[in-house]
């Protein structure tokens, strides 16, 4: 089963431990010396700005489905995750080049963060905080060959720093069919982990079928588990057609233009009781969309903010912001949290 690694980072001794966490998941994703290496300077450097910048933040980090999914093949991508609710950082273009610091520190600096990592994006803001998120895969723009125009990326904290998430997200391709998932196994810690991976791994088969499809195959692999709550995401790129469909508690928030909708689930549990009709919602597609699938560590009543996004921001950076706000509204939390976010690529990036 995937870990998911968190790591608070309050003082400077936990920097060494975002650089283990970092090369401990390099490890998992298979990434060779150079690569591995490129993750652990990326964290360390991450660690070191918070602390720099904000005192005090998390950082986490996952093995995750690259941005832009490749036929078939798992996500073996590092994403290094950091979130801090300090005053944020008022020149983000100067922070990004290298050699620029505030503090005259000797850390290497986010410019090389920026080189190093095949992606990395910035969102911070003044008084709200920043959030990084860098991903480091086996060789610099890997997968970037034909870009679908779309792309998925998320954010898993596990409850209470535990080593596993119950919640678990996918993105998956089969030619013009790109698949959201997100399962949140019943409760939380590594039997809850257990069932929402048997999802994403059976996903991996089906990535051909349409959801309401797709569901019953997850609810059969499922069984002998505690099972989950289960939403499949699927955007047909050529048609521009998403079509969605979801058993239990997981949220899906679809942005059309300046309203969200929310795409709804049936009641259930994927392995344990599914309902006898999977209904499938199919709605169209827009370079102006935004999808948000989220967990119950969110409040199921949590409606984006407006000023989210925009839609072509980073997808995980997109996910990190939704965790950090509204984690840090008065209610506490109390289960693993995951947000998945399917978002048009930016129309300049080459
Ligand atoms: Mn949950």
């Amino acid at each position: 089963m995937p870990r998911v690694r968190y790591v608070p980072v309050q003082d400077s001794t936990r920097v060494r431990d975002v650089r283990v966490a970092a090369e401990e998941a390099a490890a998992e994703a298979g990434l060779d010396e150079q690569r591995t290496a490129a993750a652990a300077l990326v964290a360390t450097e991450l660690a070191t700005n918070l602390l720099k910048h904000a005192q005090a933040g998390e950082v986490v980090v996952d093995v995750v489905d690259p941005p832009v999914p490749g036929e078939g093949r798992p996500g073996r991508v590092v994403q290094i995750t950091a979130l801090d609710h300090g005053p944020g950082i008022s020149d983000v273009d100067g922070a990004l080049r290298d050699g620029f610091s505030t503090t005259g520190s000797l850390g290497a600096g986010l410019g090389t963060c920026r080189r190093l990592a095949d992606d990395f994006a910035l969102h911070s803001v003044l008084g709200r905080g920043t959030v990084a998120v860098a991903r480091v895969g086996s060789a610099a723009g890997e997968g970037s060959a034909e870009s679908p125009g779309v792309r998925a990326g998320g954010v898993n904290v596990p409850f209470a720093g535990a080593d596993f998430s119950g919640d678990a997200w996918a993105w998956v391709r089969s030619g013009d069919r790109l698949t959201l998932m997100l399962a949140d196994g019943l409760g939380h810690g590594s039997e809850a982990a257990r069932a929402s991976t048997a999802a994403v791994e059976e996903l991996r088969h089906w990535a051909r079928l349409p959801p309401a499809e797709c569901l019953p195959k997850l609810h059969a692999a499922l069984a002998g588990t505690r099972g989950a709550a289960v939403a499949v995401a699927q955007l047909d790129t050529w048609a521009g057609r998403l079509r969605f469909a979801g058993i239990g508690n997981v949220t899906a928030r679809l942005r059309e233009g300046d309203r969200w909708r929310t795409l709804l689930s049936r009641p259930g549990i994927v392995g344990v009781h599914r309902p006898g009709t999977v209904r499938e919602d199919e709605v169209a597609w827009t370079p102006r969309s935004l999808l948000i699938l989220h967990t119950d560590g969110l409040p199921s009543r949590w409606t984006p903010p407006p000023d989210t996004g925009p839609p072509s921001a980073d997808p995980a950076v997109t996910a990190a912001v939704a965790v950090r706000d509204a984690g840090s509204s008065a209610r506490p939390v109390r289960d693993d949290t995951a947000v998945a976010v399917l978002a048009p690529a930016p129309p300049d990036r080459p």
